[in-house]
């Protein structure tokens, strides 16, 4: 086909801005850009314009019915084309007269929508219109076709009608010798060297000159057998390459291509400029959440180291409270509870734990309301913080917005204390002082009820010495059971003393369990006081990441859209160069 070279090229270059059309409406680049591209695509469209002329049956129509292997014009022996015809693509076979001798001709061809083509009757035949061709078609044509006749080609009247085409077109002109056919190649020399002659003389210039059998070529393209020999034989592969060659390289058409690619390329570089600059946006978006996530974490290490003083000093209050307990512990573990009434010692035992809670919240209490403050504080402070970055950047929910929190930092307090003190009160039932005491008290109470029990009997044992032997045997038997009570008191006693020591112990080694369950405690809470700002974090980071991977999706097409379009450009180039 002619031209395919060019036609390659401005299709790649439609199919180009086309995709760029598509991508500057998808990635909102504007409608006024849209519209720019869209009038470059069908800038385009606009078709190449040939125009035959030549004398009353040379074999203009049969010319371009070769040329474009379709019979589109009609030919005769007789004076066929007696009007100009314009021949354009329609979709059906359609006639319309513009003037009394001009005739639009609409033909369902494919090739017409890039050609169209303006056949003439013979110069000879239609004096009168000379003008209207060489000032309304000439000048627009992209090639002037002379069509001469192998058997005559000295009619005066084609000499005639060039000597009426401005000489700025003459450089669109090309001569064909037709029905070359009917003539012997030694016959077509002389006249091709005679024409060449002529038109330097008459118009100081040289015209390409193809000496072709239009016949014979369109028999080739039509239905005739050996095709091969036959357009070998019609001469007219060198008046098509020609003619290609003419369109490929017209320099008008290729400046069209060029500047409607510089246009596509200033468009393409806007947008280019705008997707990177929402991608890098959409990135520092991302960056700046990584950060804050990262400060969050550290933030609530800070915190948490903060806590660690507290800790320790806890650890040491619960020392005091437990040596006092242990004190306490000494009452309640003496003899004289022994020998109490089972119910009133019971009563202080159970009383131990609570005591000891007491004691240790009466030492720890304020201090860990205090801490709770100060981690209120650092959960407000990283809130102005939180809040202070993302602002004009990203933004960030109210933390516990969907819980209908007033004051998130008061809560977390609130919570804070309240879990400490139930560290403490678990704390302290872990201690399980009541069945550390109770069966060493109840051993120690059966021992000591032998006591009132041993100096009765001593007493007893006495006062029967005393009446049947004397003196003597009643200080012995008194000796004795004096004795007795003695030993009991003594057993009561070793056991309330080793019990009292097991109790100390307990307490003072339980600290170290104190320490960790606290330790535990706050750097959960902590953590948990942090965390929730991943509430707020977590989703604006997917949400951004999300986003960037989805202008970066948007942004691959662009780019390859770049990379095919220098490509062009480089052979748009190329072409120009030619
Ligand atoms: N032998 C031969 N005959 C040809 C050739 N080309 C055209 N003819 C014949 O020449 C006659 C005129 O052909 P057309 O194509 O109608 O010529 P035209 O210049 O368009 O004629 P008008 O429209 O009347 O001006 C027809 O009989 C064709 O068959 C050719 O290459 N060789
Ligand atoms: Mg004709």
């Amino acid at each position: 086909m002619i031209g395919d070279d060019y036609f390659d090229l401005r299709s790649r270059l439609g199919a180009e801005l086309f995709a760029l059309s598509g991508l500057v409406r998808e990635l909102g680049g504007g409608q006024e850009q849209a519209a720019i591209i869209d009038n470059l695509i069908a800038g385009l469209r606009d078709p190449f314009v040939f125009v035959v002329v030549g004398e009353v049956n040379v074999g203009k129509s049969t010319f371009l019915n070769a040329l474009f292997g379709q019979e589109f014009s009609r030919t005769g022996v007789m004076p066929t084309t007696d009007k100009i015809y314009f021949f354009k693509h329609g979709p059906q076979v359609a006639v319309r007269a513009l003037t009394p001798t001009l005739e639009e001709v609409q033909v369902p061809c494919d090739f017409l929508r890039d050609f169209h083509i303006v056949d003439t009757p013979g110069t000879n035949s239609i004096e009168n219109e000379h003008q209207q061709i060489t000032e309304r078609f000439v000048p627009n044509a992209d090639l002037v076709v002379f069509v001469f006749s192998a058997m005559n080609p000295w009619g005066a009247s084609a000499w005639q009608f060039l000597e009426k085409v401005h000489r700025q077109w003459m450089r669109n002109v090309v001569f064909v010798l037709q029905q070359a056919d009917l003539r012997s190649p030694e016959e077509l020399q002389v006249i091709v060297d005679y024409m060449a002659q002529l038109s330097r003389q008459r118009f100081g210039r040289d015209f390409p000159l193809f000496a072709v059998s239009a016949k014979k070529a369109f028999l080739a393209r039509s239905s005739a057998a050996d095709p091969e020999r036959l357009l070998a034989e019609s001469g007219f592969a060198a008046l098509e390459s020609y003619i290609s060659g003419s369109v490929t390289n017209n320099p008008a058409r290729l400046a069209k291509l060029v500047n409607a690619h510089r246009f596509a390329r200033q468009i393409l570089d806007q947008l280019t400029v705008k997707i990177d600059a929402t991608v890098d946006a959409a990135r520092r978006k991302r960056t700046l959440i990584d950060e804050l996530q990262a400060e969050r974490a550290m933030q609530g290490e800070r915190t948490l180291k903060k806590l660690t003083p507290a800790l320790d000093a806890t650890t040491k209050d619960y020392h005091d409270a437990a040596v006092k307990i242990a004190g306490m512990s000494e009452e309640l573990l003496s003899l004289k509870t022994a020998t109490q009434p089972e119910t009133e010692d019971s009563r202080g035992l159970d009383s131990l734990d609570h005591r000891l809670f007491q004691e240790i919240m009466f030492r720890v209490g304020e201090r860990w309301r205090h801490v709770a403050a100060v981690v209120e504080e650092d959960h407000r402070q990283f809130t102005r913080y939180l809040h202070a970055q993302a602002r004009g950047h990203l933004y960030l929910a109210p933390l516990d917005e969907a819980r209908d929190i007033d004051d998130p930092a008061v809560e977390m307090r609130r919570r804070f204390v309240a879990r400490i003190e139930s560290t403490l009160r678990r704390f302290v039932i872990g201690l399980k002082l009541d069945e550390a005491v109770e069966p060493a008290l109840l051993s120690a109470r059966k021992r000591a009820r032998l006591i009132p029990w041993a100096a009765a009997l001593a007493v007893i044992a006495a006062g029967t010495a005393w009446w049947f032997g004397g003196l003597a045997p009643a200080l012995l038997a008194l000796g004795c059971g004096a004795l007795l009570t003695l030993g009991a008191w003594l057993l009561a006693r070793s056991s309330l003393i080793r019990t009292r020591r097991l109790l100390r112990a307990q307490l003072e080694d339980s600290g170290d369990t104190l320490h960790t369950m606290l330790a535990g405690q706050i750097s959960e809470d902590t953590e948990h006081t942090f965390s929730r700002f991943l509430t707020i974090l977590t989703p604006a980071r997917d949400e951004a990441l999300l986003r960037e991977e989805h202008l970066l999706s948007q942004a691959a097409p662009v780019a390859a859209l770049r990379d095919s379009f220098e490509r062009l450009e480089r052979e748009l180039q190329a072409a120009t160069a030619q």
